[in-house]
């Protein structure tokens, strides 16, 4: 049976500094996953955050001379603000320094241990900083410049001291049984074949506490030692929805359908994560998918913005939506994408102003001026008026079948496929022609039009939530109406309801010139 309740999640980000274009783009693709469960028709809840302890965390606030705890609050303020400016719809943003974290982890390592799998020895091995692990020695290696680097490019250090550890070792057959036994724990492939393979080259016990600092959660029983860093940090996705309160009303909403991540970080959630939880008898999310990164190709983006891979800045210059679009519709989900002023401006010009916004913005003006501000008489629909509604209703079908699988991208090319074709429709009808010809058939052809924009624009609304929004008020689409149940016919345009004075939804991008930057 099929749940009512959808829980999805970002990876929690370290305020170690401003938030960059790769933490907005994770959070627009989980946003739009959640806004697409929301309206179709689940109850959903929507965490993310910031992961606030750690060693890099330490250092940084050592070299502005400031404590760690300052930088946290500081940098959070940010990501929570980035949230608001994105437009996210997230339920809740958690930080890992708040008192519910320290409780939830607490009560996690005590569950691991009392399962026996946790116990007290030495670690002597090589730790990277910047990413906040630990690597066999296999993994690294001597460059020229004779330092040593762990798998992801990144320093390692030589770490010698009295730690805890989770029997890992004891997990491995258990995770590989995960993997066979549910295919879609992990996505896209590559990344479930990169873990398959680490996880069978053999699973040593994990390090999972430090002595040589104090920034972190405190063991349980003994408090010289911290929590490594990462055993706190994925806690943040039950403690988010209540634990360790079972009785907690959002505990309904664990296991977690899905938790979005970096595919630089898939070991942490595909190995360590999914070996905890079962180590403290709690059960697993439902799948792990790892996004691709995100690169600036380089060149200058603009000549009035100077660094847009500030977020804030991108969505300022650009606007939101038209940032939010780009990168769900422009980057394949789950592969590397870059981004440049070009291909946002060719990308957005084409698709919103071009596309949807011109159709729109040409349909609702003739019908403004032709059908007196009311939506249109619609008479008997010709075949080709029914092909064209029929594609938005098969849109939210393949929608639906790609957003289970964190297709963004696919959705959006079906949704703007019909967009594509409307476009043909409208041209091939040629309706101002028709208004001395056949006036009831243009008023046909105008009802078509307007009603293949509202379904658009039900199906636009997780991607482009502002937008879709002023599209459905210039069609005067009632606020409880807007839901994908409503994408359905019977929930058409009713002719004759007065329609608000159209306006532009998507101004077309235009160059600056030397003379005005
Ligand atoms: O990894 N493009 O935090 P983080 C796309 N605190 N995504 C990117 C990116 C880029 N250029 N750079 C980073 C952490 N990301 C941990 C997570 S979860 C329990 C703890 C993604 O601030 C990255 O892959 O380094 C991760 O999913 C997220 O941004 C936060 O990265």
């Amino acid at each position: 049976m099929s749940r009512d309740t959808f829980y999805i999640t970002t990876a929690i980000s370290y305020p170690n500094g401003k938030p960059h274009i790769g933490h907005a783009y994770e959070l627009i693709a989980t946003d739009a996953l959640a806004r697409f469960q929301r309206l179709d028709g689940k109850q959903v809840f929507f965490l993310t955050g910031t992961d606030e302890h750690g060693i890099k965390m330490l250092q940084t606030a050592k070299r502005e001379g400031i404590p760690a705890r300052e930088l946290a609050d500081r940098n959070a303020a940010d990501f929570q603000r980035m949230a608001i400016a994105l437009n996210a719809s997230n339920d809740d943003f958690i930080r890992t320094t708040e008192e519910r974290h320290y409780a939830a982890s607490q009560a996690i390592w005590k569950a691991m241990a009392a399962n026996g799998d946790i116990y007290k020895g030495g670690y002597a091995g090589w730790y990277s900083v910047r990413d906040e692990a630990y690597y066999g020695e296999e993994e690294t290696e001597v460059r020229a410049d004779n330092v040593r680097y762990g798998p992801q490019g990144t320093p390692v250090e030589w770490v010698e001291e009295e730690s805890y550890f989770f029997r890992l070792s004891a997990y491995q057959d258990k995770l590989i049984t995960l993997y066979e036994s549910q295919p879609d724990f992990i996505g896209p492939a590559e990344r479930r074949n990169e873990v398959m393979s680490f996880v069978k080259s053999g699973l040593k016990d994990l390090s999972i506490s430090r002595t040589t600092f104090d920034w972190g959660v405190p063991v349980p029983g003994d408090e010289k030692h911290v929590m490594y860093v990462w055993v706190d940090a994925l806690t943040n996705y039950i403690t988010g929805v209540g634990y360790p309160n079972e009785n907690a009303d959002n505990w309904r909403f664990w296991p977690a359908d899905a938790h979005i991540i970096g595919k630089d970080i898939v070991r942490f959630h595909a190995v360590y994560w999914p070996a905890f939880l079962m180590s403290a008898g709690i059960p697993l999310p439902k799948r792990v998918f790892g996004h691709g990164f995100l690169f600036n190709r380089g060149e200058k983006m603009s000549k009035s913005v100077g660094n847009v891979i500030d977020p804030f800045a991108m969505v300022e210059h650009y606007g939101l939506d038209q940032v939010r679009y780009f990168f769900l519709r422009e980057v394949p989900f789950g592969q590397d994408g870059s981004y440049s002023h070009e291909a946002i401006v060719n990308r957005t010009n084409a698709d919103l102003a071009n596309g949807l916004g011109n159709l729109a913005q040409r349909s609702l003006s003739m019908i403004a001026k032709n059908c007196g501000g009311v939506v249109p008489k619609r008479s008997d629909l010709a075949e080709a008026d029914r092909a064209i509604l029929d594609q938005a209703v098969e849109a939210l079908a393949t929608a639906r079948k790609t957003m289970a699988e964190q297709g963004i991208h696919l959705a959006l090319a079906a949704i703007f496929g019909v967009v594509a074709e409307a476009d043909r429709y409208f041209a091939s009808q040629e309706p101002w022609a028709l208004r001395k010809t056949d006036p009831a058939r243009m008023e046909t052809v105008l009802w078509t039009t307007a009603e293949i924009i509202r379904r658009v624009a039900l199906l636009c609304q997780p991607f482009i939530p502002g937008s879709a929004a002023k599209l459905l008020d210039l069609l005067a689409v009632p606020a409880d109406s807007r839901d994908f149940v409503h994408v359905h016919a019977d929930y058409a345009l009713a002719s004759g309801v007065a329609l608000p004075a159209p306006e532009g939804v998507f101004p077309r991008y235009v160059e600056q010139t030397d003379a005005s930057a």
